[in-house]
């Protein structure tokens, strides 16, 4: 039971600036807070409790977080520490675009880290204005493995409107995150389904395509008709965090029906005989794009946690 001591959180942090974090109190307020102690760790999703503070920056100070009922989380590639991009998720929404090109490794990267933290995921292929007959057999190949084994594929246009409606159905219960590689349109994404944020959140349309008003820091915004969600900064390397390589097979749901009938208990489905998965790849039924990624993640975190994490 709840300690009647216990007290609730001030808010929920929506973004970071700097030192500065912004909380958003249930009654909609703003609050400009700086990080202290325990508070110091605070992320996008947070829910928080402040004491009030008076410095140039901010009015108030976060002291302490509430536990978290999930976090996701990449390898920092510098520090060898967790990075944590958000707290608190409900839906990880993997964004990839018809330019730049789609790469199955990030998009099984980011499902992976979903999953160990038990967050549903969709993707969604976005500029589909931009489809030609070549570049849509591409994504079909590459987008059409997804669907059966648990992961919705919405293709989209933030260009056109096309299918937004069904992306902010999607999107109207609970929190969500935008991730995905730098210029796919995630913050054009979410202009459409807010057509009233403006100046809060900007992309802009340029000559090449690419994006020019990259965005730097997560925010969370709530939705018109129902939902948060979190717009993130381009992934350019998103290495795995606390997955290590004897279990990275459970989180490839698709192997899991097939895992248990491997001939040894601890089959890692790669060089072993009497391997279910591997006869279910040659069978067919397991994508063999999807085992080639899974050999080559779990080879990378074999070696180290971010050697070629790139891919
Ligand atoms: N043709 C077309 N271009 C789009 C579409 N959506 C976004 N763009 C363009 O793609 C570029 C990048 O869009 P952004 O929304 O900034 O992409 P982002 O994913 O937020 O990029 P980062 O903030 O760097 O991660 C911009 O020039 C957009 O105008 C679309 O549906 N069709
Ligand atoms: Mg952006
Ligand atoms: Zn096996």
């Amino acid at each position: 039971m709840r300690s009647p001591a216990r007290k609730t959180p001030t808010g929920r942090v929506v973004t970071r600036q700097g030192p500065v974090l912004t909380v958003q109190t249930p009654e909609g307020e703003l609050i400009a807070c700086i990080g202290q102690g325990k508070g110091k760790r605070a992320v996008v999703g947070d829910e928080v409790f402040t004491r009030p503070v008076n410095t140039d920056l901010a009015t108030a100070a976060i002291h302490d977080i509430a536990p978290r009922r999930n976090e996701l989380a990449r390898a920092d590639g510098t520090s060898h520490r967790a990075r944590v991009i958000a707290a608190n998720v409900d839906r990880v929404v993997v964004v990839v675009a018809v330019a730049p090109p789609i790469r199955s490794g990030l998009i099984d990267r980011l499902l992976v880290a979903a999953h160990a933290q038990g967050i549903p995921a969709r993707i969604v292929l976005n500029k589909i204005d931009l489809l030609d007959r070549d570049l849509k057999e591409e994504a079909e190949r590459l987008l059409s493995p997804y669907p059966p084994i648990g992961y919705p594929v919405l293709p989209v246009s933030a260009r056109t409107g096309k299918h937004m409606d069904e992306l902010a159905e999607w999107l109207q219960t609970g929190t969500s995150i935008l991730i995905g590689h730098s210029g796919v349109g995630k913050t054009s994404l979410l202009n459409g389904l807010c057509p009233g944020l403006g100046e809060r959140v900007r992309a802009l349309s340029d000559a090449s395509g690419r994006g020019v008003h990259t965005t730097t820091t997560a925010s969370l915004f709530a939705l018109p008709g129902g939902g948060e969600v979190i717009d993130s900064p381009g992934i350019r390397m998103f290495a795995l965090w606390g997955i290590e390589s004897e279990t990275l097979a459970q989180h490839f749901v698709d192997f899991a029906a097939f895992a248990g009938e491997c001939r040894f208990a601890n089959c890692q489905h790669d060089h072993e005989p009497g391997c279910a998965v591997k006869d279910a790849v040659e069978e067919g039924r397991i994508n063999d794009e999807r085992y080639d990624s899974y050999l080559r993640l779990r080879a990378t975190l074999a070696g180290s946690q971010l050697r070629g994490a790139d891919w």
